[in-house]
């Protein structure tokens, strides 16, 4: 397993990777160049820039979150090909800095949802919530949440650009008809053009779950569990076409045995999210420390399942509460500094101490 961080980039994070260097086992930072819209090419120069600040620390830029998908390939329409061929073209050109993993999802119009990014947890801390009667019917409400608040605090999410957002009717409109089969139709498709060019550039594709895990706002959502992700894995049964195992994306439903799921596909698994969840009743859920008993999604059965699989590839603690004065405008929600650090040295205890038993 190698322990990697997200961060956002200069300018745009108020991490450091100074900071970054201090919590112990980080090795790599994982990446993206945000400013990029989906279906633009990654130009060398501007990868070689985010290279030389990474080098500079010492950590490798193994793992890009995300290259996002153009919405015309998730709905499938002519000029797709134009933008795998721009996909394919920022593949090499990541090959070339010795990328090996390219985290994207696959979710029509929104990324992760919530209705709250500061929800106190009850100790002084808040951390990211999602109510369940607030995503119904009727987007708007929660799309203005989201980018009354980007725009307050001066900051984008990855998947909620403000252009995207600004013609969400058009969006909508642009899906209709788009079925779950029509989506996982467009997503073969997607992935079968760029198997041979993630094979010559060795690099894999490693599908992010849906967050969360279900059908939003009559919205399709393909990767929502155990059955799915078999049949998303035999659709293109290529080593290159690979897992992100987002275990609080997936356990949002608790249905969902994280755990059970990791053994099954340990192998095709490239990148490992580790975030915890906590349900409520009415089918709300809260974003919880990593400590196992703080939440519901099992992190000392997962941990032990990765490190049962014998499990090489990369791992990072996903979104954390928001500490000891991390608030709006200091903070990207989720992206704290504090409660990642404390996570990985939750994980990185665990792991030692299998590591151990192992040898005993
Ligand atoms: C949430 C993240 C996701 C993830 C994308 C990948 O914080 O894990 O937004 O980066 O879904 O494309």
């Amino acid at each position: 397993m190698q322990m990697t961080f997200r961060w956002y980039g200069e300018g745009n994070d108020n991490i450091s990777l100074a900071d970054i260097k201090q919590i112990p086992g980080v090795s790599g930072i994982v990446w993206a160049l945000h400013h990029k819209m989906p279906g633009e090419v990654w130009e060398l120069d501007e990868i070689a820039a985010v290279k030389r600040q990474l080098d500079a620390y010492g950590f490798h830029m193994d793992v890009v979150e995300s290259v996002n998908v153009h919405d015309d390939i998730k709905i499938g329409l002519p000029t797709r090909d134009l933008y795998i061929e721009n996909y394919k073209t920022t593949i090499r050109n990541l090959s070339q800095f010795g990328v090996r993993v390219i985290c994207y999802n696959f979710m029509p119009i929104f990324d992760w949802t919530r209705c709250n990014l500061f929800h106190p947890v009850g100790d002084g801390s808040t951390a990211l919530f999602y109510e369940k009667h607030m995503i119904q019917d009727d987007y708007n409400a929660m799309a203005k949440y989201i980018l009354d608040f980007t725009e307050k605090y001066g900051m984008s999410f990855p998947g909620w650009e403000p252009e995207r957002m600004a013609k969400l009717d058009e969006l909508f409109k642009a899906y209709e008809g788009i079925t779950h089969e029509k989506l996982w139709e467009n997503l073969k498709y997607f992935l079968e053009a760029l198997m041979p060019t993630c094979r010559e550039c060795d690099i894999k594709m490693a599908i992010h779950m849906d967050d969360p895990p279900w059908d939003i706002f009559g919205l399709p959502r393909l990767l929502v569990d155990e059955e799915s992700i078999a049949r998303f894995l035999s659709m293109v049964d290529d080593e290159y076409n690979c897992l992100t195992l987002c275990s609080g994306s997936l356990n949002a439903n608790p249905e969902n045995n994280v755990a059970k799921i990791v053994r099954r596909f340990c192998d095709r698994i490239a990148f490992a999210h580790i975030r915890n969840v906590k349900h409520f009743e009415n089918g709300d859920f809260s974003e919880a420390s990593h400590r196992d008993c703080d939440g519901d999604t099992g992190i000392l059965d997962i941990l032990k399942a990765y490190h049962d699989g014998g499990y090489k590839g990369y791992i990072r603690p996903d979104h954390g509460r928001h500490l000891w004065n991390e608030g709006p405008g200091n903070v990207r929600p989720g992206y704290g500094l504090y409660d990642r650090a404390l996570g990985i040295m939750y994980m990185l205890g665990v792991w030692d101490m299998l590591d151990k038993l192992d040898t005993q």
